[in-house]
């Protein structure tokens, strides 16, 4: 049984994710790594782009460009792959729920 603390950290202290992406991109790919290696896969709302196109335009009208992958962070976007990947690998860490380290980091 998971400690008390634990379980608020689980249930309480997890932000919004939003991810944008497609699945052939080879850029969302590593974020998908990332997000398999920290379980934090099941925490995310997935948008795809090419399955929708709504997704794309909402993605440019909040950004101002259309690249995948973007993960948005209680609203705020993040692009670039290696940095999404980085940052969910500390964010992971932070919540305990993960000590993986990102290769090449
Ligand atoms: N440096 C970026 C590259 C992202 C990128 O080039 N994504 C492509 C898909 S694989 C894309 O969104 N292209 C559409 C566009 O640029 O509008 C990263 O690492 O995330």
């Amino acid at each position: 049984m998971a400690p008390l603390g634990a379980i608020f950290v689980y249930e309480v202290c997890v932000k919004k994710l939003e991810l944008y992406f497609f699945p052939q991109c080879p850029y969302c790919k590593i974020v998908d790594q990332a997000l398999k290696a920290t379980g934090l896969e099941k925490h995310v709302s997935y948008f795809n782009v090419n399955e929708n196109p709504k997704y794309k335009d909402a993605l440019i009208k909040a950004t101002g460009r259309g690249t995948v992958p973007c993960l948005f962070i209680d609203g705020k976007p993040m692009h670039e792959s290696r940095d999404i990947s980085a940052w969910l690998h500390t964010y992971a860490k932070d919540l305990g729920l993960s000590g993986n380290t990102p290769r090449g980091n």
